[in-house]
């Protein structure tokens, strides 16, 4: 075998979004696209020759062929050993997880998580650093920077890769071990939670539904829920990952987990539902006729964490992304411990999972995870809520009533202008942007704006800053709203509105969400121009 040095133009479009690089198949399909960034990854890191790399990804359309091109690149760039997951899958959790467990430099996810896949479908790829988490935004930038001068790349031949079986091989001097996907996972898992309890739980006669989606969670949950706890056949469906998602949009939320919605809110109603999405990081929790917003979730698992035996002492801290909702603030503080508010997307955990400052973390696209591993972990989310209700033997719907009734209630909700004119989402923006110094003691409908700004962090532990993060209108009540443009999107642009109002008296929340939100929703429209300036009369998805 040798390794042939290829000559290649730069692409201008290899930018890293919030989690990755994600761009339709056809896109990844251009000769050398995929190549350019691999090689821009190599080159943006330093000292890894002879070290560990993890390969895997969520079983997209292109994710085995892509395995094998990363593969030949990482021999012929001088990686040691490759770990790769079977048929080259690995959900982003087991992918971190493994990163860690075995101590590798880094290693790389191909996934599009929650996008649509197929050939006409999204493909994506990011770099995980040896910590297990997503590339921080210096790495990122500087893979963005090789990106736009790159002139050649490095790969091996090789005739055949055989990644249908566990075993090692070598590729012109790396080794290869093809690995279990589920195995290192699942056994974290056991080490965390109370399987006994849970497993007689089931035994009791508690019935879920766990809805995969089509996507890499089915072998994952079918292994943990059906094989090592009990759960009778039938309880994972549609466990099979399918290269197009089955058609679908394997996205956990009422709106694209129908099959499962339709059924927690039916006559036949189980005890619990839970969906995961393409990639295996985010989760939906239902109970019977009951839907769980993920920021409740996140609250729920922070005042109940000690019931699991992994967070048995105690949480050092939480944090959550700007956007999701301050449920978790107030468990945090009756807990007394650190609560911190980050920018979307799971890198800006990291730092503080590393320094030991925080243990649980979520977002409230679904994402919940702690420092188990470095990612959001959606059955990892599923097996906390069933920990949790093994312990307390009460309905979903009680735990979070009673939450509510101690904590008060955050009504919540996101509403998604998917696909809308770039041009206008920008300029929605940018008009925000302009106005927000004049909105603080401004009258907006019959609410008082408190504060307006455009969310910017500073990272507590390495002290680099993050600028325009979202916009941010808080009024003097208590109510916010908040705009940004989704990060992850493939077609046009995504304009995300996040709408917040706190009750604390419990008389007031039987209230219907939208119901409760009308007025936020009302303002919003007012004061950025949304239905003027994207053309659309209602949002695509409300969560
Ligand atoms: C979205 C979510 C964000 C999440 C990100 C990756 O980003 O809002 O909270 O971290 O997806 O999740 P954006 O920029 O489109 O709002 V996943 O499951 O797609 O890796
Ligand atoms: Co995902």
């Amino acid at each position: 075998m040798a390794i042939q040095t290829i000559q290649t133009q730069p692409f201008p479009d290899q930018k890293p979004g919030t989690s990755g690089l994600r761009k339709k198949v056809a896109v990844f399909q251009q000769p050398h696209y995929l190549e350019n960034f691999v090689q821009s990854i190599f080159d943006s890191l330093d000292g890894f020759a002879g070290k560990t790399l993890v390969v895997g990804g969520d079983g997209r359309y292109g994710n085995l062929q892509a395995t094998m091109v990363i593969l030949r690149m990482a021999a012929a760039n001088g990686f040691g050993r490759v770990l790769v997951g079977r048929d080259g899958l690995l959900s982003t959790p087991a992918a971190s997880c493994v990163i860690r467990k075995h101590d590798a430099f880094g290693g790389i996810i191909l996934s599009a998580s929650h996008n649509p896949g197929g050939p006409d479908g999204d493909f994506g790829i990011k770099y995980n650093t040896g910590n297990g988490g997503p590339a921080p935004e210096k790495i990122t930038d500087a893979i963005f920077e090789r990106s736009k001068t790159i002139r050649e790349y490095r790969i091996v031949d090789a005739e055949e890769i055989a990644l249908d079986r566990e075993h090692e091989f070598t590729l012109d001097g790396m080794t290869v071990n093809v690995i279990d996907p589920v195995a290192d996972y699942a056994e974290l898992m056991a080490e965390l939670f109370d399987f006994r309890a849970i497993a007689h739980l089931f035994q009791s006669g508690f019935r879920m539904r766990f809805d995969a989606m089509h996507a890499i969670t089915g072998p994952y949950a079918t292994e943990i829920l059906q094989n090592r706890l009990g759960a009778p056949r039938g309880t994972v469906i549609n466990g099979v990952p399918l290269a197009d998602f089955g058609g679908g949009h394997p996205d956990p939320n009422l709106t694209y987990a129908k099959e499962l919605v339709d059924e927690m809110f039916g006559d036949k109603a189980l005890d619990f539902g839970a969906a995961s999405d393409g990639d295996g990081d985010r989760n939906m929790i239902l109970g019977r006729r009951f839907f769980v917003t993920p920021s409740d979730s996140l609250a729920l698992l922070t005042a109940n964490a000690t019931l699991a035996p992994g967070y048995a002492d105690g949480l050092a801290g939480v944090a959550r992304s700007m956007p999701t909702s301050a449920a978790v603030d107030r468990v945090a503080e009756a807990l007394g411990i650190d609560c911190f508010e980050t920018p979307t997307g799971w890198k800006f955990f990291g730092n503080l999972m590393d320094a030991g400052r925080v243990t649980l973390c979520g977002e409230e696209s679904f994402g919940t995870g702690s420092s188990h591993v470095r990612e959001k972990d959606g059955l990892w989310a599923v097996l906390f809520w069933l920990n949790i209700l093994a312990r307390r033997q009460q309905p979903v719907e009680t735990l979070i009533r009673t939450h509510w009734a101690r904590y008060g209630r955050n009504y919540y909700s996101r509403h998604d202008y998917e696909g809308v004119d770039t041009a206008g989402a920008e300029q929605l923006m940018a008009g925000l942007r302009e106005g927000l110094e004049t909105l603080p003691g401004r009258q907006l409908g019959l609410l008082t704006v408190a504060y307006a700004d455009d969310f910017s962090y500073t990272d507590p532990v390495d002290g680099s800053v993050s600028t325009g993060q979202g916009i941010r209108i808080g009024f003097s009540e208590g109510s916010r709203i908040v705009f940004r443009l989704s990060g992850t999107g493939t077609e046009g642009a995504t304009l995300r509105i996040y709408l917040e109002r706190f009750e604390a008296d419990p008389a007031r929340h039987d209230q219907d969400t939208q119901q409760a939100l009308a007025d936020l929703i009302a303002i919003a429209d007012d004061v950025a121009g949304i239905r003027r300036l994207t053309g659309r009369e209602f949002p695509t998805v409300i969560t």
